[in-house]
């Protein structure tokens, strides 16, 4: 199956998705809408309310985070350094794309 990202326009999150199936050389296809629309598409695939999700022989991947994760498994090179420095690297990841990112795209949209 080939995977399909749903996304809209303007979004670092579906920018970081876009990021990590491009550096793993994942071939995909984008389904883009508006941002009003997108929330619809996105449950109805299975995900939340939120994209990027990824829809993939693996089930509905819902969020960017899981996207890079998945990516980095089938990349010739690792997104994530090895050892226990991954552990960081996810740590810092999941504060700047968690709470932090979400309040930020908040403040910028508003
Ligand atoms: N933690 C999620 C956040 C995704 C997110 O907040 N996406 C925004 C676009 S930048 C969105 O879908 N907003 C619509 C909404 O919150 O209803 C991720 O990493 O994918």
């Amino acid at each position: 199956m080939r995977p399909r990202l749903v996304t809209i326009p303007l979004s670092h999150y579906c920018e970081r998705a876009r990021w990590a199936l491009d550096h793993a050389g994942i071939d995909y296809d984008e389904d883009q809408h508006l941002q009003f629309m997108a929330g619809r598409v996105a449950k109805a695939a299975g995900g939340t309310k939120t994209v990027p999700i990824l829809v993939c022989d693996d089930g509905t991947l819902d969020s960017s985070g899981k996207i890079v994760r998945w990516a980095t498994e089938r990349a010739a090179v690792s997104l994530y350094p090895d050892g226990p420095a991954r552990a960081e690297v996810e740590a810092l990841e999941d504060e700047f794309a968690g709470r932090f990112g979400e309040e930020a795209r908040r403040i910028a949209y508003d």
